[in-house]
């Protein structure tokens, strides 16, 4: 079972991760998740934290040269900026007061944090809910990417909306492009439109959220299953992709438009290829139907917030005293939608890594991919004695 655990403070030492399930065999290396660490930290509208970090990670177990072994894979990334919070993030007690931050910012986690966890300081809440602790999951997101490229598995994303302003329908997608622009959109004039959105709101001292679609291609028919509420796909996609950071809708394939449409333009229509393999006439379950993969492409959307912390903050309470207070400023991106596409892209994969593994199994990848492809064998369109 592929399963993973993080661990780290946005201003602490580090941010580690433990994945375990890793079949023996697969070649990783540090330079390959280092490529989506850095995918990450870029974007237009992001703040000055990602000028100090440099994103990599240290492979410390499970590895040996070059190959996974089976054992747990261990990864640590150093938070550079540790050294600028030594006192204010000291693992062992201070001498020194250091200052409570007690003005609370609506729509972090600040309010709920504090009185859940008993705190009269949102210091520690702030720093596991920052959006920092995705470099983890991403970082994780490489190793299961990697993974699902034995299988043929290709995930991409692109943004689809930056503050209002939405990428024509493209298909196909450059996705060289994508990777050159610096808000991930694939539509040039879209693209501008989104940069202006970020500048104008930067000027104004506010926040930009956004959408953005993450694909996975080469996925093969029957990941996941019908059969319980949690082994569903589209479930487990959707909770994956709630769970980044500041996202607050997730559709999979037409999504919400389904409850305009009739059952006939909402539904694929069944087809049989030349090569006798199944395929579908559109996509607009988005590569998922009753809760299994099917085959086509699994096409899934976030709507992604305004980030909380805002240059020009808004009204708040202190969690002290009550009083009417701004909420606290420190420093902050003015739009992280481009990041967030990198992040859905290892949930994506992680939930993919994992679907791929129970239906497969094998404790070396290469008797995985032997399950892999006999099951292949067996999933054309059926003659009677097949
Ligand atoms: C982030 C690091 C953080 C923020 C951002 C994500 O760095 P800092 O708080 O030191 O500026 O840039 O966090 C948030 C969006 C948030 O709301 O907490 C990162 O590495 O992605």
């Amino acid at each position: 079972m592929f399963r993973f655990l993080t661990a780290g403070e946005s201003h602490g030492k580090g941010l580690v991760a433990v994945i375990e399930g890793v079949p023996a065999g697969l070649a990783l290396d540090e330079d390959y998740i280092a490529c989506d660490l850095a995918r990450r930290q870029a974007g237009y509208g992001r703040g000055a934290r990602m000028e100090i970090e440099r994103d990599r990670a240290e492979i410390l177990s499970g590895v040996r040269h070059g190959i996974t072994m089976g054992s747990p894979i261990s990864l640590l990334i150093w938070n550079r900026d540790w050294e600028n919070w030594t006192e204010v993030m000291s693992i062992s007690p201070v001498e020194q007061e250091i200052e409570p931050l007690t003005r609370l910012r609506p729509g972090h986690a600040d309010l709920a944090g504090a009185i859940k966890y008993n705190l009269d300081d949102v210091r520690p809440i702030l720093e596991r809910a920052s959006a920092r602790e995705t470099t983890s999951r991403v970082a994780v997101g490489a190793v299961a990417r990697k993974l699902l490229a034995e299988f043929g598995i290709e995930i991409h994303s692109h943004t689809v909306c930056i503050g209002g302003r939405w990428s024509k329908q493209i298909d196909p997608i450059d996705w060289a492009k994508v990777e050159n622009s610096p808000v991930c959109c694939a539509d040039s004039e879209a693209e501008k439109a989104m940069i202006s959105a970020i500048d104008e709101s930067r000027e104004a001292g506010d926040s930009v959220g956004g959408v953005f679609e993450a694909i996975a291609s080469g996925v093969p028919i029957g990941l996941g299953s019908h059969v319980h509420w949690d082994r569903r796909l589209d479930g487990r996609v959707a909770q994956a992709m709630m769970s980044i950071n500041a996202v607050k809708g997730v559709e999979i394939g037409a999504g919400f438009a389904v409850a305009d449409l009739p059952g006939s333009q909402v539904h694929d229509a069944i087809q049989t290829s030349a090569e006798r393999q199944w395929r579908h006439a559109s996509n607009r379950a988005g590569g998922i139907e009753g809760g299994i993969s099917n085959g086509e492409p699994i096409i899934v959307r976030a709507a992604v917030k305004p980030i909380p912390t805002l240059a020009k903050p808004m009204p708040s309470a202190d969690l002290r005293t009550g009083e009417a207070v701004e909420a606290h400023f420190e420093r902050s991106d003015v739009c992280v939608v481009p990041a967030a596409g990198v992040i859905g892209e290892a949930m994506l994969a992680i939930v993919l890594a994992e679907a791929v593994l129970e239906k497969f199994g094998g404790d070396h990848i290469a008797e995985t991919l032997r399950n892999y492809r006999s099951y292949l064998e067996s999933t054309g369109p059926r003659r009677k004695h097949d």
